[in-house]
This record gives C-alpha cells, sequence and structure tokens, in this order.
C-alpha cells in the first residue's frame, strides 16, 4: 500500500509503511528473509506530550517511526500544532548527527508527506533519564556525554566556528520552525505568569505560591528579557527541548533524543534546560522515598552532575575556541582580538554571560514544570499531595531567586551552595 497523502498510521499501517520504505526493509532485512516481514511486531511506545513512537522490530532487527499528527498528543485535537515539526526534527538530528554521531540516534528516513521520522531503536537496558533519576540510579559518564553533546552541538553552530554568511544559511534552514518556538514562548515565558486556561498545580497548597507569580514585578521583568533573548538571539543550532526526557540512558551510553523544538537560539536555553531538570529531580527525592535519608547520597550524586556538567561543558567548549580560533568563525577575528590578554578577556565575558543565560533559562524551565501546563514525572509519581507541594515549593523558591539574582552567581559552586540551602 502506498501513502500518497498524510494518513495516521497504527500499530498495523506502520508495517504496512516500513515494508513500502526500501530504507526501512533493509534496515529490518526484510528481502534477505522471506518471513521476516511477517514475523514483524509494532508497540507503540510514545510517552512524550507531542508526538506517536512506534517500535517495529523482528528478532534481529528493529527501528522506530515516530508520526507527528497536527495536534499535541496530551492535549487533543483542541490544541492544533504543526506536523512539520518532523522536518524540524529530521533536519536537528541529520545535524547533530553529524557533530556528535555518538550521543544521537540514526536518522534512517524522513517522510515529509506523512511527518514521519525513522531512525535507530535504542535498545534496552536504555531507559529515559528521567525514569532513571525517579528511580534513583546513578550514571557516572552522564555529565561528561552530556557536556560533550552540548559543547560541540553549540560551538559548531555558533559563530565562533562559522562565518556570519554560513551562519545566516543556517539559520534561514530552520527559522520555519517558527510554530514550535511560539509554542515555548506562550508555555515557559508567558503562561505561568498569567492565568491560562492551560495552568494547573498542586492546589490548594500551591495556591498562593501561583498567585504570587502574576505579582512579582521584578520576575516578569526578568523573564521579559529572557524571552527577548530567546525570541531574537540566533546564537547556536539549540536542541529546544533538552530536559531529562529528552535522554536516554545506560551506565555507559547517553544519547540525545527528540530535537523536534530545534532552531537557531540562544545556547543557554539548552543548558539551562538540562541543569533545571536535574534541579527538579533533586528536590524531587524527598517525595519520591519515606525517609529522605534513603536518597542522601544519591541527592549528592545529583549535585555532582550539575556541577560536572557545568565544568565539563566549559572546559570543553573553551577547548573548541582555542582549537579553532584561526578558523572561519567571525565572532572574535583573529586580526582583532590578536593578543592573549583580549582573547581571554573575550572568553571570560562570553562565558559568564552564558553562564548567567543558563542560569536564567533554567529557571524559568523549572517555573514552567511547576505551574504550567506540562509537569513533570518526577513531581508526579509523588503521591501524598502535601510532599509533593513540599518539593515542589522548594523547587520553585530556587528557581525564582536563581532567575532574579542570576548575574551575582560566579560559579556553579555558588549555585549548588544555594540549592542545598533550600
Ligand atoms: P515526544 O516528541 O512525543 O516527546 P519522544 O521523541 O520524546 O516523543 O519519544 C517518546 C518516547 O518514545 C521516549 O520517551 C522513548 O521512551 C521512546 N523513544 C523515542 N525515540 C526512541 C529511540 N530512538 N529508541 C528508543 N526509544 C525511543
Ligand atoms: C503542552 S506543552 C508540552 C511540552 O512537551 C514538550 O516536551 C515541550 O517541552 C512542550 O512544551
Ligand atoms: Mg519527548
Ligand atoms: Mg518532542
Amino acid at each position: 500500500m502506498a501513502f500518497l497523502e498524510f494518513t495516521r498510521l497504527d500499530e498495523r499501517s506502520v508495517i504496512e509503511y516500513v515494508k513500502g520504505v526500501a530504507a526501512l526493509s533493509s534496515v529490518l532485512k526484510l528481502e534477505d528473509d522471506g518471513d521476516a516481514a511477517e514475523k514483524l511486531t509494532v508497540k507503540e511506545i510514545g510517552d512524550g506530550n507531542l508526538n506517536f513512537v512506534f517500535l517495529v522490530a523482528n528478532s534481529a532487527h528493529s527501528l522506530i517511526v515516530k508520526q507527528s499528527l497536527p495536534y499535541i498528543r496530551c492535549i487533543g485535537e483542541s490544541w492544533p500544532l504543526t506536523k512539520d515539526r518532523a522536518y524540524f526534527e529530521a533536519m536537528a538530528l541529520e545535524e547533530q548527527g553529524r557533530i556528535t554521531p555518538n550521543h544521537v540516534p540514526q536518522l534512517y528516513h524522513f517522510d515529509p508527506t506523512m511527518s514521519l521520522i525513522a531512525m535507530r531503536y535504542l535498545p534496552p537496558p536504555h531507559i529515559i533519564l528521567r525514569k532513571g533519576l525517579i528511580a534513583g540510579i546513578q550514571y557516572p559518564l552522564l555529565a561528561r556525554h552530556i557536556a560533550h553533546f552540548m559543547a560541540n552541538t553549540l560551538f559548531f553552530t555558533s559563530l565562533l566556528f562559522h562565518s556570519t554568511l554560513d551562519h545566516k544559511r543556517q539559520v534561514a534552514k530552520f527559522c520555519g520552525n517558527a510554530a514550535l518556538c511560539k509554542h515555548t514562548e506562550q508555555v515557559v515565558f508567558s503562561d505561568p505568569y498569567q492565568i491560562s486556561q492551560y495552568n494547573h498545580w498542586t492546589s490548594p497548597y500551591l495556591d498562593p505560591d501561583a498567585e504570587a507569580l502574576r505579582h512579582d514585578n521584578l520576575l516578569k521583568l526578568e523573564i521579559a528579557l529572557l524571552k527577548s533573548k530567546f525570541s531574537e538571539q540566533a546564537q547556536a543550532l539549540i536542541h529546544g527541548d533538552l530536559h531529562t526526557s529528552s535522554v536516554m540512558v545506560t551506565p555507559e551510553s547517553t544519547q540525545v533524543i527528540d530535537p523536534e523544538f530545534a532552531f537557531y537560539g540562544p545556547m543557554g536555553y539548552d543548558i539551562g534546560a538540562f541543569l533545571g531538570n536535574l534541579m527538579l529531580a533533586f528536590f524531587a527525592q524527598d517525595g519520591l522515598v519515606d525517609q529522605p535519608h534513603d536518597r542522601k547520597a544519591y541527592k549528592e550524586w545529583i549535585l555532582e552532575t550539575i556541577e560536572d556538567t557545568w565544568n565539563l561543558f566549559y572546559k570543553n567548549f573553551v577547548a573548541l575556541w582555542n582549537e579553532h580560533r584561526n578558523g572561519d568563525g567571525e565572532a572574535y577575528l583573529p586580526a582583532v582580538y590578536n593578543n592573549p590578554e583580549v582573547q581571554l578577556l573575550a572568553q571570560k565575558r562570553y562565558m559568564t554571560q552564558l553562564f548567567h543565560d543558563s542560569l536564567g533559562f533554567g529557571a524559568a524551565k523549572m517555573i514552567r514544570r511547576i505551574v504550567g501546563v506540562a509537569h513533570v514525572e518526577d513531581f508526579e509519581s509523588i503521591t501524598d499531595a502535601v510532599k509533593r507541594a513540599s518539593s515542589e515549593r522548594k523547587a520553585l523558591n530556587l528557581a525564582k531567586m536563581i532567575l532574579k539574582d542570576r548575574t551575582n552567581f560566579q560559579g556553579i559552586d555558588q549555585v549548588v551552595s544555594a540549592i542545598r540551602q533550600f
């Protein structure tokens, strides 16, 4: 059966689809074994907010088919969202795969008519990082891997590496993802600070906290600055949704999935998303166990991971900058920044600004997950509402403080000290 127009796939039609696409039949080796097509199994495994994800497998081979429908899955047809997001996810996977192939699943296929991508299946023991954090599992290589992913994808798509002409060409390729950016502008930077039909929180416990956000003038001024930066600054190709459910892990492997929100935006949005979600995981720990003491060592590991992620990111990013200092990048022309003193000052200023951006965006991402439309399993799986509200309030208060005072932080160690105090 040919799929000549957009058709919503289900577990049965996915098999027909896969059989009709040579690139996918070949991944599953359908042509080598007459029985292989008959032995295919399909399971819809999507547990994200937006799309449908099918695992297609036979005894030896497997792949993932991910389809976007013209609305948001977790809300329904009442909230339309362009299905073109599949196109941007395909382009981003390709670009990130070129830059950091060890940390991104291989893209096998993109079908614009069907708004569908197919990619490598990340097999067990890979699990979604958020689930690992809820279960209290330590990942010793996580900070190193994610710092590598972020430093490389952000550096190699920035003006530190690109000429201004190349950069603008790249920016143009992704600027069509405007609807997904608009969605983020609403759910991250606007709705938590106004009355919205989509907002919800652990009521009645957090009712005063949610209301306070709408009257906090200083906070609203800071969020406006970040919203402008998000919408105006085409600094690098960012993933755009780099929370802990967009990372799949084993103790040895770290894979970044789901870059459908990718566009040229501020680097700090990715770094902040990851760090902010680790902070949410930290505050959820006490509610996830009967005795907070049970997760004492684990909470320390999360704090270490927050610190290591930023410090390793910093180290990797500056090393790439030094290595490519005399390349095509036009941000700091060697002829102008031609002595070690000014080079050092330039790097220090750039990295400090990036650090403060990351803290601001991270805090904004924490707030939206507590009072906005889409919450996180870390808190949602705390069944006792009093305990949940207590954990959420600590995270919310930390985020508000960081958002307002971010420029006072000189290093990530000071952020970790602040987390300990809440
Ligand atoms: P959404 O855009 O709806 O959030 P995701 O891309 O995050 O969709 O995928 C939803 C879920 O599908 C993930 O949480 C994960 O469990 C599973 N998944 C997605 N891609 C893969 C993959 N390449 N390998 C294994 N599982 C995957
Ligand atoms: C209705 S908001 C859904 C959220 O899920 C995605 O992962 C994005 O973070 C989006 O904001
Ligand atoms: Mg997802
Ligand atoms: Mg997604």
